[in-house]
């Protein structure tokens, strides 16, 4: 059995969980936040047997979407805080960050 990991964005979240949910598989929602734009986004946790992992990257390749978002940039440190304009830049975000974890023990009191 495997854990699967994903974060995705709040964005693709309904959809992607609906698929997942048509696809028998179960899954646990975690609002999460980003460590860099510190905004919300959505981790899931979907347990499953090691031969439908597969079946479930192919689910979040098709559902999660790259979006590129502009962050404002820390003025620098030390720097003159006067003269110093922040430029917005632009980062990509998602389609969605995997993890598969190996699950040693599944249990159901
Ligand atoms: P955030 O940490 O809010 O990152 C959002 C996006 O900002 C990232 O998109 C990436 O394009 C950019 N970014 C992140 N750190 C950066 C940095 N130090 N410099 C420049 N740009 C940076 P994604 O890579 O698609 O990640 C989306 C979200 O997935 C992340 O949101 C974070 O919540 C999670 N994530 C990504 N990599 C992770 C990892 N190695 N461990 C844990 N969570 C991760």
């Amino acid at each position: 059995m495997k854990l699967v990991i994903a974060v995705v964005q709040d964005k693709d979240t309904n959809r992607l969980v609906d698929v997942l949910g048509e696809g028998d598989f179960k899954i646990t929602k975690l609002a999460t936040t980003g460590g860099f734009l510190k905004e919300g986004n959505t981790t899931l946790m979907i347990g499953c047997e090691d031969q439908y992992v597969d079946n479930a990257l192919d689910i979040l390749r098709d559902n999660c979407s790259k979006r590129e978002q502009m962050v404002a940039p820390i003025s620098p440190m030390g720097g003159n805080a006067d003269s110093y304009i922040p430029k917005p830049v632009k980062v990509e975000v998602g389609g969605a960050t995997v993890f598969i974890l190996p699950v040693e023990d599944f249990m159901q009191f």
